[in-house]
């Protein structure tokens, strides 16, 4: 028996075959590959409850220290949806129009035909605000120092995102840039600064996405012995 110094409790996570394996592997992968990011969606409802199982889904997140330093704000009301869009399209049209977007990352963006209108952000039925805690108010009073919060908050959204698809719905991983304006529209305190956006709801009928293809298997893996194909070497984005 090992000696602990704090409680420990047995884990036995599943195991399986190695064709079980396999095949629940590649499910997974299928599953997620179906994924893409949204700008088209339908105004239908969407249950509550989806929204925070979503959220749910992140919390089971790791985190650094398990101090678990996200907070994720749930908006539905129509109202404040469209204060954050107004808010995120006067941030945007500063990048796309008034140039503070460099030549470059707008050549970058091309293809994805963004730009500084947000409707979409009025027409969901969530906008779920992330934020990250740099430190955490205990009870007492006093601030907790948190550890790894980027790498923590970033798992715990990819999570969210993942569970989103699982349950059907759609999302789009927005950063409207700066967003600041998030803090004081969800009534957040300083200790937490805006992460990710995230409009939920389902993909409009009609709606399309840019045609555009995943790295490779191999494009996407570290540990080949020698300089890849050139077939599969990173191509220009
Ligand atoms: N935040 C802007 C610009 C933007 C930046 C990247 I990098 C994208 O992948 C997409 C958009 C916007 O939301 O339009």
């Amino acid at each position: 028996m090992r000696q602990h110094t704090h409680p420990f409790v047995p884990y036995r996570p599943e195991r399986y075959d190695e064709a079980e394996m396999l095949r629940r592997g590649q499910d997974f992968v299928a599953f997620l590959d179906r994924r893409r990011s949204v700008r088209f969606f339908s105004d239908e409802p969407v249950p509550r409850a989806c929204v925070d199982l979503a959220v749910a889904a992140a919390n089971t997140a790791p985190s650094g220290a398990h101090f678990q330093p996200w907070r994720f704000a749930v908006i539905g009301d129509a109202a404040t949806k469209h204060r954050i869009r107004l808010a995120a399209e006067e941030e945007e049209r500063v990048n796309y129009e008034g140039g503070r977007l460099p030549p470059e990352w707008r050549a970058a963006l091309a293809r994805l035909e963004t730009d500084a209108d947000k409707g979409f952000l009025d027409v969901v039925p969530w906008i779920v605000v992330c934020f990250a805690e740099k430190s955490t108010a205990l009870p007492d009073g006093s601030l907790r120092k948190n550890y790894y919060v980027n790498e923590s908050v970033g798992i715990a959204c990819g999570l969210f995102i993942a569970a989103l698809h699982a349950m059907g719905l759609s999302t789009l991983t927005h950063t409207p840039n700066p967003m600041g304006f998030l803090t004081e529209i969800c009534g957040r305190p300083g200790n937490e600064r805006p992460y990710i956006l995230f409009p939920i709801g389902y993909a409009a009928a009609d709606c399309e996405v840019p045609d555009l293809a995943r790295k490779s298997l191999a494009q996407a893996t570290a540990d080949h012995p020698g300089p890849l194909p050139a077939a599969d070497r990173p191509g220009p984005l």
